[in-house]
């Protein structure tokens, strides 16, 4: 090897020891980060009233101390038409204080509907026929009072439209739950479904209550746990039972729901241990309509304010990207058709929501006051 040989080759391993040092600080640097989650706000103990209970407990309602606590979701399993991360609307956690509040044991069931009913002579959105200047564009023929019922599909269908079991049924309303041909004979004990928020909220004040706020449902929903997937604990089926009425097997199909949980569809309220505060399924059988509007981003603003915020009572409108123009309310629970498969927001923290004039035999209420 002469000289010039022998130069050429120090060079070279001169400037490939460096190189090859660079690459490995950088790469080492990118592994380290690629696994790094975007840090994030974690759950907080929460901190319950204490001794506030009033004397003389309305019938059928429990005692919710109120407090502070973190109120949202950084489930990461959590998933909306199995697509994960798209209920975002749930993050970032942040920290709430509500004041104590007298809460419904049940979801309101029909016979304590009818009891309204018949004392008022009230008649829900589904039982009108729609107004021709609320659906410009739509044949006078078509415009026939109904709701929306689950339709269970033939086969397997694309989760991502809810409209293959999802039908507007004429003459579907809280007597007739799957149309004009069906009734709630017997089913006294059974959630009232079809149910619009203003049916909801004519119920409520006429009873002397009120629906209740966003962060009153969560605290209440949480039953004095602190960061809980579920509101019974962190375990879907503790000891192999399932603690509520969702939905189990091949969604949406028909026969597809095996009822490992003991129900295909609705359920009579209370068929499950109550939560913490004695809260009977405030995760599945039938959502809730909640007093906010709806905002997917209220959550990132309330945390943004990086304070405590107290008595939340929603945003001023909603604000939904997908219907700029729905005026939408919030819903809570999830219910009897939830499912691993296609929606998991029987989460404590997940939320749903609706238009607020919509309703469906999957929806329902409870009251507050
Ligand atoms: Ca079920
Ligand atoms: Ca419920």
């Amino acid at each position: 090897m002469g000289i010039r040989e022998k130069k050429i080759i120090r060079v070279i391993f001169f400037m490939i020891i460096p190189l090859i040092g660079f690459l490995y600080v950088l790469l080492s640097f990118g592994i380290q980060n690629s696994g790094k989650k975007i840090s994030e706000p974690k759950f907080e103990l929460t901190v319950e009233n204490k001794n506030n209970k009033p004397k003389n407990t309305p019938e059928g309602m429990v005692w919710i101390p109120g407090g502070e606590f973190s109120m949202g979701s950084n489930f990461d399993d959590e998933s909306l038409c199995s697509i994960k991360g798209v209920t975002n609307d749930a993050r970032p956690i942040h920290r709430v204080y509500v004041d104590g509040f007298w809460m419904d044991k049940t979801e309101v069931t029909n016979e304590e509907f009818a009891k309204f009913v018949k004392a008022t002579g009230y008649v829900t959105v589904a039982e009108k026929k729609p107004l021709a200047e609320e659906f410009p564009g739509v044949p006078l023929v078509e415009l026939i009072a109904g709701s929306a019922v689950f339709t269970p599909t033939k086969s397997k269908v694309d989760l991502n439209n809810y409209l293959a079991w999802w039908e507007y049924v004429g003459g579907a309303d809280w007597r007739h739950p799957t149309g004009s041909d069906s009734n709630i004979t017997g089913k006294d004990n059974y959630p009232v479904v079809h149910i619009a928020f203003e049916d909801a909220e004519a119920y409520a004040k006429w009873a002397g209550k009120r629906l209740p706020t966003e962060a009153e449902w969560e605290f209440a929903a949480r039953g004095g746990k602190t960061g809980a997937s579920y509101t019974w604990g962190n375990v879907l089926k503790p000891e192999g039972k399932f603690q509520a009425n969702i939905y189990q097997g091949d969604f949406p199909v028909d026969q597809g729901d095996t009822a490992e949980d003991g129900f295909v569809g609705l359920a009579p309220v209370a068929q499950y241990k109550p939560n913490g505060y004695g809260l009977y399924d405030m995760a599945g059988n039938v959502w809730e309509w909640i007093n906010d509007w709806y905002s997917e981003d209220y959550y990132q603003i309330l945390s943004e304010s990086g304070k405590v915020t107290r008595n939340p009572q929603g945003p001023e409108s909603s604000n939904y990207s997908a219907e700029p123009n729905a005026l939408t309310k919030v819903h809570r629970g999830g219910s009897f058709l939830c499912t691993d498969e296609y929606c998991t927001r029987y989460l404590v923290g997940s939320r749903g929501h609706g238009e607020k004039k919509s309703s469906a035999n999957h929806i329902g209420f409870r009251c507050v006051k």
